[in-house]
């Protein structure tokens, strides 16, 4: 496998500004005819070179008349000796039945369905697949009408007829020229939720959720959030929707989380289905994200699109941060913003720290597939959010505004974005453009001190980012860095230099600097990166005086959350170090008093309680330390919640049981409630009381949350109740597989020492599917980087379990093979027999035949 680089980007020498494709559906020989309008952009005649995979060439015509003059190769098609401008027909045949791929054209359950980004329509016809060609599709297919009632694309049905032989057909137009990684097509039999939206302008736009038949009670939530998320984007952004319908179609096999084709979204069916029955808080919180991305990439992504992968990040970052702030606004954004931060501090700054370790603009690709990772996605999104608190709300919608007027309809960059921002703003950006070419996690060392006698505030602030591979040399980068300094009374001091105020995002730009404040009456309590305002780890020695100062006094509850996980994080360390010189857990009083007050501060918002008292990941902790020692970060993390949940059992369970609720709605005030009650319940099962509390909430609820609250208690404090639970919710929902991802997860999470063999004998239960990306997500994904401690088994028992699902995903489904790699990627972090048993694993599979490219590039890496 060959790499691309970004610096060799190169536009194209032909374009395609309109394209017809005819697709007659049958499951193993589909039948594909494209006739593209081709207009040479290079001066001199060139060969036209399009991509194409895994096809079947059927015939080739320039302008009418059979051409021969061509060239197939396993990347493509190579035509020569064409006019400047021509008409290009060429039909294809391919087999969906057998695409467990699940890029191009592929059945899932009974119906056709595609997914073509990045690099999946190539797998339909040859095309020039690639986004900076964009054409206006008309798409008409055909198919068997009892099979496929519904045949679906983008844009607007612009007629339809019956054929012999039962078939049927219907033809779409999309008025909006579009890159070939947006076309979608879906056929099949379903229910549909109907609706209508009123833009701001007036227009009705109907609304379709088109979900498999016997679902359409799971439907609403998906549909309000469409709403609301139409609603929102011209609330906030003034952008409004432009096509006459908007369409999702929920399907069972998909790599992905959804897909923002225009006008016709198709979505995991984990993203759209939900009912109280079915569904957790946790999973309606994530189909309001994910409609709300997909919808607000109509936007940031279709209208203006990206000109090359490298670019990804220009959509994605983007698209995700207006889903962070969709959410945020909508429901508590300081648990959003917490949740957010999660993820960078934990499997993002994990990335960076890995082989794959890349800038949010990567520069070299073996593998579109494999960058679609939560550095371009949720580091991007950071980048996005640095700049919008540099610019502020104001000025960073005038930059989206000046974004649009230069560039929607077109494909641009990451560079035309930046512009747009400094452009409308004023606000130098130059050094702010390295973070998208600078890979790794920022160190922002602080040192303080107070002058007594000239009432003088010193803040030293010191930024270094280690090297990573092939990025030996790091330059220093803009950091917003928030503060705010607070005196013994929880009081702001108000941020003054020479009489000037001075405002508290601080333009962190060097390596070292000194920041000095004026007038402070008295040595201050200092909060920083407040609102995590740039994805960097903070290094500061606070006291457990001052970090319980902060829980209670900072103004902003982000910032109290952060000075609560600082000083978890001082005691957990602590503690390895005592496990592995075999002295006893201990914590002071001091703080767990902290954490009671949290608690029982009547004035807080409960799910704003629940994540205070949720600790750091067991991941998360691996990340501190250059060499993991995962047993003795299990033990202690499993010794910290007991004595929590010790310390503390009689409020637990005081709360536990004032938060009872006399029915299940979805209200933000009752999932809060909820997200509380079932952090209590996780305390609780450690204590005396826990198989009691655990069964008695399994038998009552009537609900998913709960149910699964009861059962994920049960799991992590290896309750006697566990297995007749996990019994009785096997019987009860084999039927569906996505109710049962959640059983697979909590086997795959299970701390018990025979998990494995749990894990092994459950790939035989009659729900499991290895070729459905989320069952295997949800049982392989959650033991092998969920469950570090029986994953990393000394024996090497869990590295040959995911050699084997690798060796199997390598020819069925590589782009999921790709995500569960992951954890033997970062094999040099961890004791010498462990990194030995992870490369000798990871050398056995860099040995198979056919190794596709997703892994190559990893496994490549990884050795190096
Ligand atoms: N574009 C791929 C799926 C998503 O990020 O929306
Ligand atoms: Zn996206």
């Amino acid at each position: 496998p060959t790499a691309k680089y970004r610096a060799d980007y190169k536009a194209p020498d032909y374009t395609i500004t309109d394209l017809s494709l005819e697709f007659d559906l049958h499951n193993t020989a589909t039948h594909v005819t494209a006739v593209s309008k081709v207009v040479r952009k290079s001066e001199q005649p060139v060969p036209l070179v399009l991509d194409g995979d895994g096809l079947k060439l059927v015939r080739v015509e320039v302008n009418g008349e059979a051409w021969t003059d061509y060239v197939e190769d396993d990347s493509g098609l190579t035509i020569s000796g064409v006019p400047a401008d021509f008409e290009l027909t060429i039909e294809t045949e391919i087999n969906p039945e057998e695409n467990t791929l699940l890029e191009g054209l592929y059945k899932s359950g009974g119906g056709f369905c595609t997914q073509c980004e990045a690099e999946g329509f190539r797998r339909i016809t040859y095309y020039l697949d690639r986004p900076d060609v964009l054409a206006r599709f008309t798409t008409k297919v055909i198919a068997d009408k009892a099979e496929c009632p519904f045949l679906l694309s983008n844009g607007n049905r612009v007629d339809s007829g019956e054929l012999e032989n039962g078939r049927h057909w219907v033809q779409w137009q999309d008025p909006f020229p579009k890159p070939s990684y947006l076309f979608a097509l879906v056929a099949g039999d379903f229910d549909v939720l109907r609706d209508t939206y009123n833009t701001k302008s007036g227009r009705d736009v109907e609304l379709e959720i088109y979900v498999d038949k016997g679902n359409l009670d799971r439907a609403d939530y998906a549909m309000t959030s469409l709403k609301n998320s139409m609603k929102w984007d011209e609330e906030r952004f003034g952008l409004e929707y432009d096509l006459d319908i908007y369409m999702i179609v929920a399907v069972d096999f998909f790599n992905m989380g959804a897909m923002e084709n225009k006008g016709l979204n198709v979505f995991n069916s984990k993203f759209v289905l939900a009912n109280a029955k079915t569904a957790t808080d946790t999973d309606y919180q994530g189909i309001e994200a994910v409609i709300g991305h997909e919808y607000f990439h109509n936007w940031t992504g279709n209208r203006v699109t990206c000109r090359d992968w490298f670019q990804l990040s220009l959509k994605e970052g983007l698209t995700v941060f207006r889903d962070q702030e969709f959410s945020s606004d909508l429901g508590s954004r300081p648990v959003n913003r917490i949740k957010n931060v999660r993820i960078v501090r934990g499997p993002q700054f994990a990335e960076d720290r890995g082989p794959m370790s890349h800038p949010i603009r990567p520069e070299k690709v073996i593998e579109m597939n494999n960058f679609y990772t939560l550095t371009v996605y949720e580091k991007g999104s950071e980048v996005i959010r640095m700049m919008h608190t540099l610019l502020g709300e104001e000025s960073f919608q005038a930059g989206m505004k000046l974004y649009f007027e230069r560039h929607d309809g077109t494909a641009a960059t990451c560079d035309d974005f930046v512009q747009a921002m400094e452009d409308a703003s004023g606000i130098n950006l130059e050094r702010f453009r390295r973070w998208y070419s600078q890979a790794g996690t920022p160190i922002v060392n602080v040192a303080t001190e107070y002058d007594t006698e000239q009432k003088r505030y010193r803040v030293t602030v010191k930024q270094h980012t280690a090297p990573t591979p092939g990025q030996e040399e790091k330059l220093p980068l803009h950091i917003p860095f928030d503060i705010e300094l607070y005196d013994a009374r929880g009081e702001v001091v108000a941020l003054q230099r020479n009489g000037e105020k001075v405002h508290n995002v601080l333009d962190v730009t060097e390596e070292e600097q000194v920041f000095e404040f004026d007038n402070v009456a008295e040595k201050p309590v200092i909060s920083m990166l407040r609102e995590f305002s740039a994805p960097v780890v903070l290094e500061y020695d606070y006291s457990d005086e001052e970090l319980a100062f902060l829980m209670v006094h900072a103004r902003n509850e982000f910032a109290r959350w952060d000075a609560g996980q600082i000083l978890l994080a001082k005691y957990i360390r602590e503690n390895v170090k005592r496990v592995q010189q075999g002295e006893a857990f201990a914590i002071p009083e001091s703080v767990v008093d902290a954490f009671r007050g949290v608690l029982l501060d009547e004035k807080l918002d409960p799910a704003f309680i629940a994540e205070m008292l949720t600790l750091p990941s067991e991941n998360e902790i691996a990340g501190w330390y250059k060499t993991v020692d995962v047993d003795a970060i299990h033990e202690v993390v499993s010794q910290l919640e007991k004595v929590l949940a010790f310390e503390m059992e009689d409020e637990f369970s005081a709360i536990y049981h004032s938060l009872t609720q006399a029915s299940y709605t979805i209200e933000h005030d009752a999932m809060a409630k909820r997200a509380l009650r079932n952090r209590c319940l996780a305390y609780l099962a450690l204590t005396a009381n826990g198989n009691k509390l655990s069964s008695e909430q399994y038998q009552k609820s009537d609900n998913m949350t709960d149910t699964m609250a009861a059962m994920a208690a049960a799991n992590n404090a290896e309750l006697e109740c566990r297995e007749a639970q996990m019994a009785d919710f096997s019987d009860k929902w084999t039927h569906d597989g996505l109710v049962m991802d959640k059983w697979f997860a909590l086997q795959g999470s299970n701390p018990a020492e025979n998990a494995l063999e749990n894990v092994r004998n459950t790939m035989s239960h009659a729900a499991f599917d290895i070729k459905n990306p989320n069952r295997t997500r949800s049982l392989v994904a959650s033991f092998c980087a969920n469950n570090p401690v029986r994953f990393h088994a000394k024996d090497g028992s869990g590295y040959e379990f995911l050699t084997e699902i690798l060796t199997t995903l390598n020819a069925s489904n590589p782009q999921v093979a790709s995500r569960l790699i992951e954890p033997f990627l970062k094999y040099r972090q961890y004791d010498e027999k462990r990194q030995a048993l992870m490369r000798a694993e990871l050398e056995k599979l860099s040995q198979l035949e056919n190794l596709a490219k997703d892994l190559f590039e990893k496994i490549q890496k990884a050795l190096e």
